[in-house]
């Protein structure tokens, strides 16, 4: 299996600098081994580097950084198009989650040529479904999901040629939802799961329903990773964490679950604000739930019987 990297050093979506220094972090971390380790044959592209594009205005006044976001999803977009036709699974380091802006609908343009439908799995304290005018942070970060589903105008942003189907996103582990947001995800139909389910049901029950309905419908599974997913005792360096987050095991879970799907098809791996991380031990988690992503596991250990599956 070949695996692209594509780093995507963004923080202008995010409420406070630091994203930028993300992708290097986790490359320093080891993301590369972590990947080869499993068998994954990796080509790192690099930072992309920001091309200026097309300017752009909105009315809304509490909007940040609308110009550089604009350019870099646009920027962005471009190149995951590529990497989508080039490799088997891009994986795209950033940067915050404004990147999903650029990923869901290339994910979704790859799925479309394929003939497939395209399953999200949105890992996330937060849906992002904010509009442009719903926005109160003015954060883009917090607005990719509405725009990539097109369930309200993006005129700053390119056309969504294939907009995702909010009844195959399923979204685990939210906890901070604005009003506007709730509206979003009971209006759509947006497969969502907040801590409360989580703590009733477990992960894994209702990610082995998502799981079965992706092979049952042949899909594409893209899954975005914002850090803030976990809890921050565990993850510190996210600039938006949130109390109550998944656990060590949780995250691991889904990981190993979603690896022996054998569905996935691109990933985001987003938010990691190493300004704000300890040691490094934030980029180090999400580093080694990579590789359970990809297939390590417990028994794979040397010294076991079955070492090296
Ligand atoms: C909030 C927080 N809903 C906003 N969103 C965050 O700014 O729109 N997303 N932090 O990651
Ligand atoms: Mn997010
Ligand atoms: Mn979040
Ligand atoms: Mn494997």
């Amino acid at each position: 299996m070949q695996a692209q990297i594509i780093g995507a050093p963004i923080q202008s979506g995010a409420g406070q600098p630091g994203c930028i220094m993300g992708p290097d972090a986790l490359r320093t971390a080891g993301l590369v081994a972590a990947l080869e380790g499993q068998g994954v044959t990796v080509s790192d592209r690099g930072n992309l580097a920001l091309v200026e594009g097309p300017k752009v205005t909105h009315p809304n006044p509490v909007l940040k950084n609308l110009q550089h976001t604009a350019d870099w999803v646009r920027t962005l977009r471009g190149a995951a198009d590529k990497a989508m036709e080039e490799t088997d699974i891009p994986i795209f380091i950033g940067g915050d989650h404004s990147m999903a802006a650029a990923t869901l609908p290339a994910a979704a343009n790859r799925a479309a040529r394929a003939g497939k439908p395209l399953f999200v799995l949105w890992l996330d304290a937060h849906p992002d479904m904010n509009t442009l005018e719903s926005t109160v942070s003015g954060n883009l970060h917090g607005c990719p999901v509405a725009y990539a589903a097109n369930l309200a105008p993006f005129p700053v942003f390119p056309e969504v040629p294939n907009p995702v189907d909010p009844t195959r996103i399923t979204m685990l582990g939210l906890r901070s939802v604005d009003p506007p947001e709730a509206e979003a995800i009971h209006a759509t139909g947006v497969d969502a799961y907040d801590m409360r389910a989580i703590d009733e049901r477990g992960v894994a029950e209702p990610l082995r329903a998502f799981l079965e309905r992706v092979a049952a419908e042949d899909g594409h599974l893209h899954l975005s990773f914002d850090v803030d997913f976990l809890d921050p005792a565990i993850a510190p360096a996210v600039g938006t964490t949130v109390p109550g987050g998944a656990t060590f095991r949780e995250a691991h879970l889904i990981m190993e679950m979603v690896h022996d799907s054998g569905r996935l098809t691109s990933l985001d791996l987003v938010e990691l604000n190493p300004f704000l991380d300890d040691r490094g031990r934030t980029a180090l988690l999400v580093t080694d739930l990579v590789a359970s992503l990809f297939g390590r596991r417990v028994l794979d250990r040397p010294n076991r019987p079955n070492a090296g599956r």
